[in-house]
């Protein structure tokens, strides 16, 4: 079991100290397997590694952008070819299923394929002047130093949007990934580091919220720190938002979901429950894309209702290694943050697909679990029904395997009650008809739509973010995210040997 520490020299000493600074990241499916001790660092220690980016900055930024692009490129053929031993860390340190680790591995690869090529694309524009003998020219400039916060129920594809970019455009990085996902971070960086990133060039930092925290503020203050990217809850992004437009500063933020499915009069119910099934329990719910309440056109509730209860009675759950439609929650925080969601069901509330609600214990062994129940953070599936727009359920992220129902007559009604919880990541629709599909586009406040899929499980190609409590219109992934991550800067060059005034001296006033 390694003992994991930032990356930077000066940040933390070579043995683990013996007070409280070290977190012990577990095995969710077995919490008797210690993945990797954390040596956290203290607010200096972030400090250090702002400054070792700030350093490394100005010849990353010269280094060129093609060939920043081909160190992005051997990062990807890294991770590919050492692709089944992280995708088995994964599902090691996290709990997911091994079939959704090796996703997300792949997407990794997709965002190094991605933006491989755009070193070599890395466009500014050349744009006419309203003047003879003028030429105006646009460039996209570095932004300097990143500092991305990361979650772990993604601990390596959704860093990936970050590091990625960020590099490509001639930023240097510190990361600080979730403790519970330590491991998985620092195989990543292990695999950037051979692939030709140096240090300073990205530094990986541990630290508790706290800390980063009072080190995010004084990096802003001391302009250590260019750019903040965080992967979150919507309570802390408003807190990192106030402390970055302090400092005039916009972060690139995605938060949380309460994502609905509109499931129409028309819908293909068998394709809906599909869609609920993997939106709502792969992952064990645990994506800012899970699906969270199933909004259902009164005349097909009842039987979208009853097929979900089969299907949900029917999945098999455990052991991450199976072939299992979700394992355990992540760690003790998420599973106790879970209890709280459970206690949030009310007595007009009935629950259907489990009816038990409550943790999975070995006197309450559930059909289709595969493995040992007592090992892990493990939890039944628990669907909803009878939600009220104004019940906690309703309105609030749940991170766990649990979905609501609630049913609509009208699509405008369909539309306000998806809007209602105030986020606006992702969404979906279940319909064949053209006018609900566009007007679900038109009214739906979420970054994000599918029709006829999943509200998880978007592409790396794609802008990926949210509006209102989802994030503050920042978008990852694709080419939008190269705005995030880069400066434009304005040329004009007059080669005309005198003064030529910008709206003076063109004959029109
Ligand atoms: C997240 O949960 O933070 O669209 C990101 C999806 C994944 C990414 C989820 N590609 O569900």
């Amino acid at each position: 079991m390694p003992t994991i520490h930032s990356s930077t020299p000066d940040i933390s000493a070579g043995t683990v100290p013996a007070d409280g600074r070290v977190f012990r990241s577990v095995n969710p499916a077995d919490l008797s397997d210690t993945v990797a001790e954390v040596v956290l660092t203290d607010v200096d220690g972030l400090l250090g590694a702002f400054r070792a980016a700030k350093l490394a900055q100005g010849a990353w930024a010269a280094t060129p952008a093609p060939v920043r692009g081909q160190v992005i490129a051997a990062f990807g053929r890294l991770v590919e070819s050492n692709a089944e031993r992280l995708a088995a860390l994964v599902t090691r340190e996290v709990g997911k299923p091994l079939a959704e680790s090796r996703g997300e591995v792949q997407e990794v690869i997709d965002t190094c394929t991605f933006f491989a090529g755009e070193g070599r694309r890395l466009y500014g524009q050349t744009v006419p002047s309203e003047m003879p003998n003028k030429q105006l020219f646009t460039f996209r400039e570095p932004v300097g130093v990143v500092v991305t916060v990361t979650a772990g129920n993604f601990p390596v594809a959704v860093p990936s949007w970050y590091l990625v970019p960020a590099l490509l455009c001639g930023n240097t990085v510190v990361w600080k990934p979730a403790e519970y996902s330590a491991a998985c971070a620092d195989a990543l960086l292990s695999l950037a580091r051979a692939a030709g990133v140096p240090a300073g060039v990205l530094e990986i930092v541990h630290a508790d919220g706290a800390t980063t925290f009072e080190a995010l503020s004084r990096g802003l203050e001391s302009a250590l720190v260019d750019k903040v990217g965080f992967t979150g809850s919507s309570e802390v992004g408003v807190r990192i938002g106030e402390l970055c437009g302090r400092h005039l500063q916009t972060p690139c933020l995605e938060l949380g979901g309460k994502n609905p499915m509109i499931v129409a009069a028309d819908a293909d119910l068998d394709l809906a429950v599909q869609g609920a099934l993997f939106s709502g329990f792969g992952t064990a719910g645990q994506r800012c894309t899970s699906l969270g309440t199933a909004i259902v056109h009164e005349s097909v509730h009842d039987a979208f209702v009853a097929r979900l209860g089969r299907a949900v009675d029917a999945a098999i759950i455990g052991d991450p290694r199976a072939d299992v439609l979700f394992g355990p929650l992540i760690s003790e925080v998420f599973a106790s943050r879970f209890e709280d969601y459970l206690s949030w069901i009310q007595p007009h509330h009935r629950t259907s697909g489990s009816t038990a609600t409550g943790r999975i214990c070995a006197e309450n062994p559930r059909r289709g679990f595969v493995g040992d129940p007592e090992k892990g953070h493990y939890y039944h599936p628990v669907v909803v029904t009878g939600l009220r727009p104004d019940d906690e359920l309703f309105l609030r992220e749940t991170f766990g395997p649990i979905i609501g129902v609630t049913t609509y007559r009208g699509l405008d009604e369909a539309i306000e009650l998806a809007n209602r919880p105030g986020y606006g990541l992702s969404s979906s629709v279940y319909t064949h008809d053209p006018a609900t599909v566009f007007g679900v586009r038109r009214g739906v406040r979420a970054g994000m739509l599918s029709v006829n899929n999943s509200t998880s499980g978007a592409e790396a190609h794609l802008p990926f973010g949210g509006n209102g409590r989802s994030g503050n219109g920042s978008r990852q992934s694709g080419i939008w995210v190269l705005d995030q991550f880069s400066r434009w800067q304005a040329v004009n060059w007059d080669y005309s040997g005198g003064l030529q005034r910008a709206q003076i001296d063109t004959g029109r006033v």
